[in-house]
Order: structure tokens, then sequence, then C-alpha cells
């Protein structure tokens, strides 16, 4: 044959390939170093300085440096658990708003070089540095704006002394990942002795264009946070979570560091007119500073899940806090809790199910082999399935070959091109339907969505609205084992119990009579009354595994059914959330009020012999008694002598529940009078007010 003939369609199908045009990027895009951000997914926020020594959330910036004075810092212990935790870096406060500085700053006296740590020699930004190199993590800094400390806070000199720390942060310690401003700024404060209120203009004092190109001109890789960016934006909460729907793209001249509209953060904006993701900052207790009275509250596993879950599965990077403790180390309780979360992650993203399973879409740009479906499940990054042009919603089908369950599904999208998506749902087909199992708005980097268990032989994904065509890059199915942690067992008022399971997927066998219980037991089912004294055992079972959780415990005395507070008598509303069997509310009143103490009458006569009490659990906990007297009466008149009076001990540093034991007594009436709250506070707290009966 002619040559000509046969080398005809080969040289068309190669010159039409070449007219096949790539997708084009939709504007605003990432950055190169915003990608490499995007990747670090999950790193460590540390706070540590003044704070942790004088047990504070916010120093005044009249602390003497002499306080400061860790026992057993060691950078490498927390790098160490980030590394082990899956955290790509360790972001610290090297200051914060009281204005101590962790390194030697040659512009100030009120550092680490004039504490007693290491005799005025240390440098915890330097350990920091080191530590991370040998781990292999990358280091951030937080130099808070606000500075409570400073004779020159509020005027143009400051701004001088600001920038002479950004530079002396960003040249002395090699790479830095992430400058980290917060938004709080302006207030009382020490000011050099001036001990006075300075308001600035947030918007313009720094003037905030001039500090970030000189933090970029220093280290032009660098990502610099605040709440307007401009490389990665606070989420406008402190809890741990960002919108389902969640925009890369943010309106970002709308914005600057304290800016009033912080709530559209969460969300970002589908029409923003800059790349500036969000990256959500929590801590794991709920200060960000260490405080020995929160030890008993670092966040449960199932909170930690729902805050990875919340803000990584929602297109946003995880900057969990850990509050170093006064030894200059992360608390034990910390660390077992965030590689509990760790070792749960690993298990749940153990074994992708879709891995080069077959995939096929409605909708395929042309040039099959570099855009095609199964692009998204080749694990590669550089890869992707896109739609032609103008295609903006199209399916993708994936063929697992057979049933199988699952219960995560996540998705990234090539966002190098734009973040695209604005409404997908995904389908699982079994027994010859398909059924819908999720309608979500936005993906971007990655959405993570965790579904109830689901057994299908194929999967599809909708992809109904874009705001040009589709280009998805990965798509991973998993399924997660069932979370296995002690049931919670509560009892409300009234006496009915309820028992929760933090999956909702297992079953919850219980005892009532003290022993073990296993699948033996009774099956909980709805919640059910038990107004007694009684012992409640709860064990969360997955059958399909055999797998169960520690057995929770609690004991319950009489239910409070017929109590009622009578003293203080004005406001039985508020008081009555003292004896409401929910440590979750409290109640607080001035001691000057009703110094002859609180009344309870608890409604018929009992043979008592001991009290329980549970301090105010809010954050900023009230009025906890330390010394006190109890009285038992039969008419609530004659009280007598003391049942007991005594001392709760360590209740500044350990404010949970106490149980005191006292020789029986027959009564109705039950007086508390406090003799000393900690502090000194006057007022009174209680979550909850008990007796111990026969
Ligand atoms: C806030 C600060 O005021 C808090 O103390 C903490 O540092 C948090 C991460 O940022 O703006």
């Amino acid at each position: 044959m002619n040559r000509i003939l046969i080398l005809f369609p080969l040289l068309s199908i190669l010159y039409g390939c070449s007219q096949i045009p790539e997708p084009e990027p939709i504007a605003p895009l990432p950055s190169e170093s915003q990608m490499n951000w995007h990747e670090m997914e999950f790193y460590m926020f540390v706070h540590f300085n003044m704070n942790t020594f004088t047990n504070l959330e916010w120093g005044f910036g009249d602390e003497s440096p002499g306080l400061f004075n860790p026992t057993q810092l060691d950078c490498r212990q927390w790098a160490r658990v980030a590394s082990e935790a899956g955290m790509k870096g360790i972001i610290l406060t090297a200051k914060h708003h009281d204005g101590f500085c962790l390194w030697p700053s040659r512009y100030t006296e009120h550092s680490v070089k004039n504490s007693p740590w290491k005799n005025g020699q240390g440098d915890v930004v330097r350990e920091l540095a080191d530590a991370c190199r040998e781990y292999g993590l990358k280091m951030g800094l937080y130099l808070s704006p606000w500075d409570r400390n400073h004779a020159d806070y509020g005027s143009e000199k400051y701004i001088t002394y600001y920038r002479n720390q950004v530079k002396e942060l960003l040249t002395g310690y090699g790479e830095v990942f992430e400058f980290w401003l917060d938004g709080a700024n302006g207030g009382t404060g020490y000011y050099g002795g001036a001990n006075e209120n300075r308001l600035v203009d947030r918007k313009t004092y720094y003037d905030w264009p001039a500090t970030f190109q000189l933090i970029k001109d220093l280290q032009p890789d660098i990502i610099i946070f605040s709440d307007a960016g401009p490389d990665t934006r606070w989420v406008g909460n402190e809890a741990g979570w960002a919108g389902e729907t969640n925009w890369c793209p943010l309106k970002r001249d709308e914005f600057w560091p304290g800016s009033p509209h912080y709530r559209q953060l969460t969300s970002g904006h589908e029409d923003g007119t800059h790349w500036v993701p969000t990256e959500i900052d929590v801590s794991i207790r709920p200060g960000w500073y260490y405080h020995p009275y929160e030890d008993h509250k670092v966040h449960s596993l199932p909170h930690l899940l729902d805050i990875y879950y919340h803000s990584l599965g929602r297109n946003g990077n995880l900057l969990l806090n850990f509050p170093v403790d006064k030894r200059g180390l992360i608390h034990e309780k910390d660390v077992e809790q965030v590689m509990k979360l760790a070792g749960t992650l690993k298990n749940d993203f153990n074994q992708n199910l879709v891995f080069k399973k077959k995939a096929e879409a409605t909708n395929t740009r042309q040039n099959k082999r570099k855009y095609g479906a199964g692009k998204v499940l080749d694990g590669r990054k550089e890869t992707y399935w896109s739609t032609d042009d103008g295609i903006t919603s199209a399916s993708l089908t994936i063929d697992l070959e057979e049933e199988v369950a699952f219960n995560r599904f996540l998705i990234q999208e090539y966002i190098r091109l734009g973040q695209r998506v604005k409404e997908f749902t995904v389908e699982a087909f079994s027994e010859g339907e398909w059924q819908e199992i999720a309608s979500e708005t936005t993906i971007g980097y990655k959405r993570i969505l965790r579904l109830p268990t689901t057994r299908a032989s194929k999967i599809r994904l909708n992809i109904n609205q874009a705001k040009a065509c589709l280009l998805i890059y990965n798509l991973e199915v998993y399924n997660a084992p069932k979370v296995l942690t002690e049931p919670d067992i509560s009892r409300d008022k009234e006496g009915t119990l309820s028992l929760a399971a933090a999956d909702p997927e297992v079953n919850i066998f219980y005892t009532v009579d003290g022993s073990d219980p296993d699948q033996a037991s009774t099956l909980y089912d709805e919640p059910f009354a038990v107004p007694g004294k009684l012992i409640v055992k709860a064990v969360a079972m997955d059958e399909a595994s055999g797998l169960k959780s520690p057995v929770g415990t609690k004991e319950f005395d009489m239910a409070k059914s017929k109590w009622s507070v009578l003293l203080p008598s004005d406001d039985s509303e508020k008081s009555s959330r003292a004896i409401d069997d929910n440590p979750a509310t409290s109640w607080t009143y001035p001691v000057e009020k009703f110094p002859a103490g609180t009344v309870v009458d608890l409604g018929e006569p009992l043979i008592i012999n001991g009290i329980s009490y549970l301090p105010d659990q809010s954050r900023w906990a009230k009025g906890i008694i330390e010394q006190y007297e109890c009285y038992v009466s039969e008419n609530g008149k004659n009280w007598g002598d003391p049942v007991i009076a005594g001392e709760f001990p360590n209740m500044l540093n350990s404010p949970v529940w106490q149980k005191v034991s006292f020789p029986e007594k027959r009564g109705r009436y039950l007086k508390i009078k406090v003799l000393k709250t900690v502090n000194e506070e006057k007022r009174v707290g209680f979550a909850e007010i008990g007796v111990l009966t026969r």
C-alpha cells in the first residue's frame, strides 16, 4: 500500500490530539507553596510560654521573665509525638500577647535571656528548629501582633519593633513553613508600665501589605496565616470544624486580621478572588495553654475523630494544639489521646477498596488515555479525569466486581486548575438498585464523607453542578472499623437511664447488678426508668468482628426526681441545674446572697451516709468549693452539728467529682455551707450536688 495512505490516518490522529485543548484553569489558583501546604494536611500547634507558668490564657504583659523556668523542656518529645501521630510540622507560639519571647531577641529584655531557664542561655525556637530537622518535620512560628508588654505598642515605633522580630525569626532559624498571625489585637495591658487601654486600627496599623511583603522577601515560600490569609485563612471558630460547603477562594480584600465578618471564613466564597484555603486551629483540651485543672478534659477519641473529619475531611488543614506543660513536655494524657486518634485513622484508611478498579464516566474529554475515568483510581497525583469544556455535570461509576461493605468516601479535585464542584451525590448499587447515600456540595483539595456502612457492587459519583468542566484526580473508598469506646452512661433527674455509643452502628449490652456485661447481657434499645440506687456497666460491641469496647461503669444513687433547692430561693430554674443530674449544666450564686448555705429538700426522708459534689465544669469554672460543712435535718429547721466538715483536696488543679462519707443519718433536708472557695471567689458554684444513701 501507498505509504502516504498508511501515514495519513496516523498523522491525522496525532494532529488531532495536539488540537484537543487542555482544560483551562479557572481562577483563583493556588501557588506552588500553597500546593505544598495543602499536602501537609495535619500538623501540631504548640502553645507554650509565659502563660504556661502563670496558668493564664492571656497574660497582661507585666509578668517577670523570672517565672519562665521549664524543668524538663524537650522539643524532641514534641517532635516525636507529632511524627508518630502522622503530623507534618509544628507551629510554636514564639511570642503570645503578653510579649514574652521564647528566643533571645536583641530588641527586648522580655525574653528567655532574662529567665532562669538554662541561666538565660536557652533558645526554645532554636531547640524546636533542631528537633524538627531531626524528625523530618517543618517548623512554623506564631508572632503575636498584639504585645501587652511593649511600651511602644500603639505607636509607629512598635511596627519597627515587630518587623525587627520578624527579621530575627525568619533569618535565624532556617526554613519556616508558616508564619502565624492571630486576630486578637488591642486592649488593656502593661505597655512598659503605662497600664492602660490601647486600641489600634486593626486594618491599617500594621500596614499589613508591607509586613507581608517583608515576610515573603525573607522567605519566599512561606505561608502566611491570618483571618484574611494572604495564604491560608482562619476558619472562623476555634472548635475544630469547617463548613460542609468550603471554598478555597475568598474575597480576600474584604478581610484583614481581626476583621468582623469572620463567620464567612467558615465557607469561603464561590466567587472568591484569591486562593485562601482554611486552616482549622483547635486545641486538644479546652484551653490553648496548659492548666492542670483541664487534665480530665482532654478530648475523647470520638471528639477528636469528629474534629479530624470535620476539618481535614472538609477541605481544610488541621492544626491541632498541644498545651505544653510547666515541665516543657506534652502531657501524658494528651499523648495518649492523639495516639488513639492516629491509630484509629490508620485503620480507617487501611485498605482502599477501589484502587485500580474499573471506572466509566458519562463524559470524558477527548483523549481518553490522558483524561479517562480510571485516572481517579490510579493513585497518581498528576493524572485526573476530566470532562469536555462546558460539561459541568457528569457521573462516574466504579465497578467493585463483587459486593463489598464501605463507610468512607474520599474525593479530591485537581485544584491546581481551580476549585470547581458545587454539588455532588454518591450512589450505591446493591440488589439491582441504585440508592443515594450522600448529597453534598463542595470538594476542593479533599473531602472525606463518613457514611453509614453500605454494601454495594458499584459506586456512582454524580457531579451535578460545577463552575467549569470537571477535574477529579483521586477517589478512595474504605471500610473503617467501628469506633469502640466505652458507652456513655447517663441518667436524668427523673431516673431515666440512657446509654450511647460513639459509633451508631454498634450494639450496647449492659448489666445493672455489678457483673461485667457481654453478648449474653441485655441489649440496649431505648432509655428506660431506673430511679433507684444502682451500678450500670455497659460495653459496645461490633457483632461482625466480635470486637468490643472497654467496659464503662457508672454508679447512681437515688434519682433526684423529688428534689428541689430551697435556698437561695429566688431562682429555682437556675438552681435546679445543680440537681438535674446533667454535669454539663451548672448554677452559681454570690456568697453574700446566702452565707448560711445551700439547702436542698430531698422530697422524702432518706438514710444518708455521704454527699457527692461536682464543681462547675464550664471552661471558666466559677465558685469551686474547697472547704465546707454539711448538715442533715429531718425538718429543715433543726440542723444540729455538721455531719461532716472538711476540705475537697486539690480543687484548683483537679475540679472533678468529690464523694465523702459520714456516719448514717436520717433526714429529708441537706445543707451545704461553704467556708472557702478556690481563690476565695465570692461565688459558689455547682454542676451537681448528690447524696449517698444506704
Ligand atoms: C487567638 C489567641 O487570642 C489565643 O490565645 C490563641 O493563641 C489562638 C490560637 O489564637 O487569637
